[in-house]
């Protein structure tokens, strides 16, 4: 007669965090092991170093919003986030006339009567409008993107408001990039603390969870 007990027993390794990539979310890598116990005497169950490997590995969001509007601009914005960290906002805008243009998170994933119904600028925390690095601000506020000669904007924007998950995720809010420059609360119009004046919405597209390269 034997005793049968399966464990996640692996004595020698430590907690083992991996960051190579790919990184699928969340994955624990238990190591099992059989052990037979010969039942020689009733105290023969006597568990050795019954420790487990558990491998952690970073967990990485990706989402990404396609720019359209009623005009030739167009772009596309990747947003990538690793674990708790600040998400990463890859920006790419064409078509725009060269120079500053206003770059906002907008409240809502709705475009039913074009980039007007996006709403206003994502406010979880109830602040005025202002700059990305500003501690009073929207957490949509992400200033400007700024076109070359060729209309063609680029940017990487690296920010801590605008997360992938949690209670204040933008999955299925909306980016909207405007006429003008954003004053960044600055400019002393009546618009300035709610809009940056930043002038029409020329494109926006809403955020969408896209697979982990
Ligand atoms: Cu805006
Ligand atoms: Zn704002």
């Amino acid at each position: 007669m034997a005793a049968k007990a399966v464990l996640a027993a692996a004595p020698s390794q430590p907690l083992i965090s991996s960051f190579s990539k790919p990184r699928p979310a969340f994955q624990s890598s238990f190591v099992g092991l059989s052990i037979k116990f010969p039942c020689q005497s009733t105290q023969s169950l006597k568990l050795v170093a019954a420790s487990r490997s558990l491998t952690i590995v970073a967990e990485t969001k990706k989402a990404v919003a396609v720019l359209k509007g009623n005009s030739q601009v167009e772009g596309v914005v990747t947003l990538t986030q690793e674990d708790d960290g600040p998400t990463k906002v890859d920006v790419r805008v064409t078509g725009l006339t060269p120079g500053p243009h206003g770059f906002h998170l907008h409240e809502y994933g709705d475009t039913t009567n074009g980039c007007i119904s996006t709403g206003p600028h994502f406010n979880p925390n109830k602040m005025t409008h202002g700059a990305p690095e500003d501690e009073v601000r929207h957490a949509g506020d992400l200033g400007n993107i700024v076109a070359n000669a060729d209309g063609v904007a680029e940017a990487t924007i690296v920010d801590k408001q605008i997360p992938l998950t949690g209670p204040n995720a933008v999955v299925g809010r909306a980016f909207v990039v405007h006429e003008v420059a954003d004053d960044l609360g600055k400019g002393g119009h009546e618009l300035s603390l709610s809009t940056g004046n930043a002038g029409g919405r020329l494109a926006c597209g809403v955020v969408g969870l896209t697979p982990v390269q």
